[in-house]
């Protein structure tokens, strides 16, 4: 390693500027990032199963619509992440194998089903809400083109969050099954939206470094706390009880205490012993499989497309021309 580079690198990361793709970093700093940003973008793929499975079921034309434009959101999210991924030299194709193989994990949320209706507007309030808090430090991360994917993202995060307050409001100011309904979805999405920050800062193997590299700007258990802190106040807006006796308003410390989730449910989950892990990833590696054909059908079309130009650049006939496609008709 030249040091000339590490300094270079460590005033840029000190200076609180972007490190950029043609930078010199250190490969741990590289294989972080990797690590994070295909996590992250896994988890957005992977995060429009639970909900896409009450498109269909939607109880109203414009709830249908909103669902369908957010989870065509989380496609767009998993594509940005992507593609900061591959500014740090591995291929989209490489990690999504690394996924579907099991080398690569994505969020343990995904991995509980949505029973009702109700449990759209709970992921959106307490997920959407919980990535809000969790993401937004990242729009400041040190990587620019992850920082950079990343305002986009939080800036569509949250209507998300909009869309599940507001389907939950509508349900506590219906009828009885409705208020019970949006109740029990609350139950069963509060602790696995509390362990979606990962495991206590004590335990946490990553933190400290991706902290010092300004990857992480706070820690675990900071943002787990910040959560809690937005959420209550806005439970009872919406006349939803938190599931949590311990739950109380800590005056000296400002802050509401809690009680931590479950970290061996997390890590149960995590390694692939959730309620949903098997029937999220089977439906994973069929979608990669159907899709291997407009896969093939696109680096073609691509292929054919530069040799054109190349050949028109060139002055030489070249191939034949590809079949038009719509937005080359001028
Ligand atoms: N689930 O040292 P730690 C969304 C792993 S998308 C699974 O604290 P780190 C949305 C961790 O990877 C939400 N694994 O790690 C989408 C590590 O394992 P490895 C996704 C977890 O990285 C669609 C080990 O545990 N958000 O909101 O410093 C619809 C030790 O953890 C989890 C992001 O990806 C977990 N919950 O911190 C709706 C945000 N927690 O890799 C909504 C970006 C920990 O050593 N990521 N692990 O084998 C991050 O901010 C950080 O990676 C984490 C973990 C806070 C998640």
């Amino acid at each position: 390693m030249d040091s000339a580079e590490q300094e270079a690198f460590e005033a840029t990361i000190a200076a609180d500027s972007t490190i950029e793709p043609r930078d010199w970093m250190p490969e741990e700093y590289r294989r972080t990032l990797i690590r994070q940003i295909a996590q992250h973008a896994h988890s957005e793929i992977i995060g429009m199963q639970p909900e896409g499975n009450w498109i269909g079921r939607a109880p109203t034309l414009a709830r249908k619509a909103i669902l369908l434009a957010k989870v065509q959101d989380e496609a767009g999210h998993g594509l940005y992440l992507y593609a900061a991924a591959e500014t740090l030299g591995v291929s989209r194709d490489d990690l999504e194998r690394r996924l579907l193989d099991g080398r690569q994990k994505y969020s343990s949320i995904f991995n509980y089903p949505t029973l009702t209706w109700a449990d759209v507007g709970a992921i959106g309030w307490l997920v959407d809400g919980a990535a809000i808090v969790n993401q937004v430090p990242l729009c400041r991360c040190s990587y620019g083109p992850y920082a950079r994917a990343m305002i986009r993202i939080c800036k569509e995060e949250s209507f998300h969050q909009r869309q599940g307050f507001d389907i939950l409001y509508t349900l506590t100011r219906g009828t009885d099954e409705q208020r019970a309904m949006a109740q029990d979805a609350v139950d069963r999405w509060w602790y696995p939206s509390l362990a979606m920050f990962g495991p206590p800062d004590a335990i946490s193997t990553h933190t400290e470094r991706s902290m010092a590299w300004r990857i992480k700007r706070f820690s675990n258990d900071h943002l787990r706390q910040k959560f809690v802190d937005m959420i209550v106040p806005q439970a009872e807006v919406l006349g939803v009880r938190l599931p949590d006796p311990a739950l109380r308003f800590n005056a000296k410390t400002g802050h509401w205490e809690f009680t931590p989730p479950d970290y061996d449910e997390l890590f149960a989950v995590i390694s692939g012993r959730g309620p949903a892990n098997r029937q999220r990833l089977t439906h994973r590696r069929t979608a990669y499989e159907e899709g291997a054909w407009v896969r093939e059908a696109a680096v073609a079309y691509a292929a054919k497309a530069a040799a054109r130009a190349a050949s028109q650049s060139s002055g030489t006939a070249g191939p034949p021309r590809a079949p038009a496609v719509p937005d080359e008709v001028a």
